[in-house]
């Protein structure tokens, strides 16, 4: 058993799992990854003995248990990566931190009309409110790179744990359709192109669990 351990779901349907799991492998920290199926009858049985929220993202270091994608990702800048997951200077980290907490806690109509769904095959047309949450997106983005994009094609430049937190928004955008400003089209273009967002998504592809009834509506 490795030291450090990440608890995710299915890379097919978990946005957030993908979160910290792509900042270990771009800053290429070695992890042991346990993968539980979510949505079946016994996914909180399994989830218990490690989540206190019965959720994934669960990040287990020796005898500590960290729990959610964004402190997950701040956990393991701080411990394994000196901070440098987040932008060096103050004005930029300050930046990256919002736009990273504003993804995180903000967007119900994307999490909700356009989950994460890597086998899905069809364009779905977005309410008026998600093409409100959208407008905002395209906004954080285009901005995020005019002012602090010079050092590279990420958000900030350099990759951050504020690419992390935006990674499956790209990839929900380009499976659903989401039509974006040139700026913000090319960002989302750099996190496809990126080969850990690849893997994540061709593995989501490949992925043979079938869901639960229950949940199975919200992904029609
Ligand atoms: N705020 C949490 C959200 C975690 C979350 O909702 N995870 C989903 C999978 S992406 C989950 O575990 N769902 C199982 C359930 O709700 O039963 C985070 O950022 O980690």
């Amino acid at each position: 058993m490795k030291d450090l351990r990440l608890v995710i779901g299915n890379k097919n349907y978990s946005s957030w799992s993908m979160c910290p799991w792509l900042l270990l492998k771009m800053f290429d920290v070695d992890f042991e990854e346990i993968q539980i199926a979510l949505y079946q009858d016994n996914t909180a049985e399994k989830l218990g003995p490690y989540s206190p929220s019965l959720k994934v993202p669960v990040l287990l270091h020796r005898e500590i248990t960290v729990w959610d994608s964004l402190s997950i990702c701040e956990y393991i800048s701080e411990q394994f990566l000196n901070g440098s997951a987040w932008p060096a200077s103050p004005k930029r980290r300050a930046s990256a931190r919002s736009a990273s907490a504003e993804i995180h806690a903000e967007f119900p109509h994307l999490k909700e009309e356009w989950p994460l769904n890597c086998k899905a095959s069809y364009k779905l047309k977005p309410s008026p409110e998600l093409l409100n949450e959208i407008a905002r997106i395209d906004a954080i983005w285009s901005c995020c790179r005019r002012k602090f994009g010079e050092n590279g094609n990420y958000l900030y430049g350099r990759f951050s744990i504020a690419d992390c937190m935006y990674a499956p928004v790209a990839a929900c955008f380009d499976i659903y359709g989401a039509e974006l400003s040139e700026d913000a089209h090319s960002y989302m273009q750099t996190l496809l192109d990126n080969p850990f967002v690849q893997k994540w998504l061709t593995l989501g592809r490949t992925e043979q669990e079938p869901m639960h009834i229950a949940y199975a509506s919200s992904y029609a």
